[in-house]
């Protein structure tokens, strides 16, 4: 069974995310942060860097939440997670997937380390208002592309909204989303999903 190493509201939910959207059964290994149950030496030899999430398939371990959510919508096809490898909306979703987990949560993240997770003295208010910025400058290119679809990808749903929506959930709590109403509310939609609710739960 798929053994996904997890802990709540991390980049962790990412995978459990699809993982209830596919409906397969899974093993949550949870790791106390507290207790710094990441990392320690038999972690450590899952996830050399001490984070979550990670995962087990078989006797194969993976890191990288968006890397663990595009092979499991890959090794499920049947479920219409991802376009299949062959179809032309396979560059698009490639594109939302990789932006998503790249450069946007680039931006978002060093906002929050700028503005929230550094102590006060290790923050730089240029490296906060030029994050800021970055994240609004792409939120207007999300705004646009949302404007006539349900999802990134048209009309269906796909692991690409998976990493998307939980960056937007993100920047939406720390009010970065103010001026992007149709991205908020996409992310308040993607929310709503049961497989999140799921996910998120506990
Ligand atoms: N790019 C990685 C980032 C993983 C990451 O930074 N995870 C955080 C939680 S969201 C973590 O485990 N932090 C603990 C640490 O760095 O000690 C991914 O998407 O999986």
């Amino acid at each position: 069974m798929i053994r996904l190493y997890y802990s709540p509201h991390t980049r962790s939910s990412r995978p459990r995310w699809i993982l209830e959207e596919l409906g397969v059964p899974y093993d949550l290994h949870r790791l106390d942060f507290m207790k710094g149950e990441h990392k320690s030496p038999d972690y450590l030899k899952i996830h050399p860097l001490g984070k979550v999430p990670a995962m087990r398939d078989g006797d194969k371990f993976i890191f990288e939440s968006a890397a663990i959510v595009a092979y499991l919508a890959d090794k499920y096809p049947e479920k219409k997670l991802a376009p299949l490898p062959s179809a032309p909306e396979r560059a698009e979703y490639y594109q939302w997937l990789f932006f998503s987990a790249g450069a946007f949560d680039d931006a978002i993240v060093n906002y929050f380390y700028h503005t929230k997770l550094y102590a006060e003295d290790k923050r730089v208010p240029s490296i906060a208002e030029a994050s800021k910025a970055t994240v609004a400058q792409m939120a207007k290119v999300l705004e646009k592309t949302l404007k006539d679809r349900s999802f990134i990808l048209g009309k269906e749903f796909s692991a690409a909204d998976i990493i998307l929506a939980s960056l937007v959930k993100f920047a939406d709590r720390m009010k970065l989303l103010e001026d992007f109403p149709t991205l908020r509310s996409y992310g308040k939609r993607m929310g709503e999903r049961p497989a999140f609710q799921r996910a998120t739960a506990d």
